[in-house]
């Protein structure tokens, strides 16, 4: 009798819904912020999520929150939550997505979804799509939540999945029905559950590290080439340890820059084609033999050499090469067992192995000065990036972004990382659009400075977040470096008035895309004004644009990438 007298004010009181208990479980597994674009039916999990103290980050586009999501995945090895609603939008959120499964970065996408009794029947509802479908072969995995009291079952599935072995993108669908169901907060509270060791340690038989220290310990010309595995693996000490006690030459993947120093004298970046086509046995550390790679094959790589692969997904190895020595397991774990069973000096670099590789390496950095140093009337990419360089060496905590074609190729080598995971760009896929979201979530994960280096196509697809950018007050300094084009800006069109097809605005303000927002903008067209405003805008804190004038036929169609556009009739 006395709880049917109840107040209504204390009766909702024992009450919640589903838009509570996303959050709640999400906040239970230690998720600080959510990225997404509102909408039906997800714009209450975002308010939801402020009043609980999660950070909501509201994107201009869902790809760009999905590559924040990502990014923040990377750098924290805590899924990154993108929010999404109903099908177009759970859709744009998708590129990333699997993006991100291609890169192994965790991240959970969450998105609403129509009535299923609708959708299913396909009677046409408002967003109808069967996203759990469409999401599937795009996504590590991918869960759909029916009922109210599963969300916490399904958000905990979610994050395992996500972050757990390989980790990948995970799609998450809660219909709109759910999220409005309601039910008693008691049995609501219960529902939810904290994982576990959500990506617990994988340790490498102790035959399979010996099987490696025997291969290395009788290695001519042994090389380590570090991938974004390892970055990710945030083993940073035991990769230092085992790469210093043995004297190893390295060689990083461009995201694995600043794991150790790029100036670290064992490092063979600056003699690359060198280390690959001499090495006799190679230690793979959470990188992959593909495209990226040449996939192991000559005549990049010498046909003798033998692997070692260490990566926690077992089915990666043998994929392109044959694995002399498989090394399963987690990167911190099998570094460990390495240092431990790893006799002193049973491992150690030939003299003649890094004598041929520092000849080379000074060879290659007097060819690289010349031209870096150059000064050519209009600015080219090079006297660009020397500008950037020199800004960067003095602000080593800064995080880079960067994409484009001959803007990603070229600052990849100019700009030398000493901090890990420092460095974010567009990856396995090669995929423009990663700018912006990649920058915001550095910013917001890190508090530190970010200058994404963007060519100025690159910058166009997700060139919008600058307004989010302004919004959330984020110390973000997108360089454009503008040559008016897609690759270059000396396109022709010899048939019609048209613009040519890599053609884009010559002498573009960038600039004042970001005053529309609040933001600094600046224009330059000297490596001198560059280092001028590049200083400024880092010192400032605040959101800028510097657009940098480029010689419109400085690059090369596709950057370093060219001999893959398949050749036509009439271009043999
Ligand atoms: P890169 O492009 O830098 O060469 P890849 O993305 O190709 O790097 O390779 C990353 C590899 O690292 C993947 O095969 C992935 O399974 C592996 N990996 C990711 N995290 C870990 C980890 N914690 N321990 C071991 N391997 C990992
Ligand atoms: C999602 C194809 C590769 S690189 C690039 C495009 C469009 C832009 C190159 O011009 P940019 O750089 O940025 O001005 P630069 O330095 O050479 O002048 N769509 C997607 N991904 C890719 N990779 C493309 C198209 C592409």
């Amino acid at each position: 009798m006395s709880t049917e007298t109840t107040a209504p004010a204390d009766a909702a009181a024992k009450l919640t819904d589903g838009y509570h208990l996303v959050v709640d479980a999400l906040k239970l597994n230690d998720v600080q912020t959510i990225y997404g674009v509102v909408g039906i039916p997800i714009t209450d999990v975002a308010r939801v999520a402020q009043e609980s103290g999660v950070r909501y980050i509201g994107f201009r586009h869902e790809s760009d929150a999905g590559h924040a999501a990502a990014a923040a995945g990377f750098l924290t090895k805590k899924p990154g939550i993108c929010l999404t609603v109903s099908a177009p939008g759970f859709l744009n959120g998708l590129v990333a997505l699997a993006n991100a499964t291609t890169n192994c970065f965790p991240m959970v996408q969450i998105s609403g979804s129509s009535e299923r009794h609708i959708v299913d029947l396909k009677r046409g509802d408002y967003e109808e799509l069967d996203q759990l479908a469409a999401a599937q072969p795009f996504a590590k995995a991918a869960y759909r939540v029916n009922r109210v009291e599963d969300i916490g079952r399904g958000i905990a599935r979610a994050i395992r999945a996500a972050v757990s072995g390989r980790p990948g993108g995970v799609y998450l669908d809660i219909p709109a029905a759910v999220l409005g169901e309601v039910i008693d907060a008691e049995k609501a509270a219960a529902s939810l559950h904290r994982i576990v060791d959500p990506a617990p340690r994988h340790f490498p038989a102790p035959e399979s590290v010996d099987r490696a220290i025997d291969l290395l310990a009788n290695a001519q010309r042994p090389l380590v080439v570090l991938g974004k595995g390892a970055a990710y693996s945030q083993a940073d000490k035991e990769i230092r340890a085992f790469i210093e006690a043995t004297g190893l030459p390295f060689l990083p993947m461009s995201m694995a820059k600043g794991l150790l120093p790029d100036d670290h004298p064992q490092s063979a970046a600056k003699a690359r084609s060198l280390a690959l086509r001499r090495a006799d046995v190679v230690m793979l550390v959470g990188a992959r033999l593909n495209w990226l790679l040449g996939h192991g094959e000559p005549p990049q790589w010498n046909p003798a050499a033998q692997f070692i692969q260490i990566d926690i997904e077992p089915t990666e190895l043998d994929s392109n090469q044959p694995i002399a020595a498989p090394l399963v397991g987690d990167i911190g774990s099998v570094m460990e067992a390495l240092i431990k069973r790893t006799r002193p000096d049973q491992v150690r670099a030939q003299t003649a192995w890094q004598h041929e590789l520092a000849e080379r390496s000074a060879q290659n950095t007097a060819k690289m000065s010349q031209l870096v140093d150059a000064d050519p009337h209009p600015m080219q990419f090079y006297g660009a990036l020397r500008a950037i360089r020199h800004v960067l060496h003095d602000n080593p905590h800064a995080f880079v972004v960067n994409e484009g074609a001959n803007t990603l190729d070229l600052a990849r080598n100019v700009i030398d990382m000493s901090v890990p995971r420092h460095r974010l760009d567009s990856g396995t896929w090669g995929v423009m659009g990663i700018g912006m979201g990649y920058a915001i979530a550095a910013a917001v994960e890190s508090g530190a400075p970010v200058v994404a280096i963007e060519g100025d196509s690159a910058f166009g697809f997700s060139g919008m977040e600058l307004e989010t950018i302004c919004r959330y007050r984020l110390p973000i300094v997108v360089v454009v470096l503008n040559n008016g084009g897609v690759y270059r800006g000396d396109g022709i069109n010899t048939v019609s008035t048209d613009p040519s097809p890599t053609t884009l605005t010559l002498n573009a303000r960038h600039d004042r895309l970001i005053e529309a927002f609040g933001g600094k903008g600046y224009q330059v067209s000297t490596p001198a004004q560059l280092t001028i405003a590049l200083t400024g805008a880092l010192m400032s804190g605040r959101p800028a644009l510097i657009d940098c004038l480029i010689d419109p036929a400085d690059g090369t169609e596709s950057g370093h990438l060219t001999h893959l556009n398949p050749r036509g009739v009439g271009e043999q």
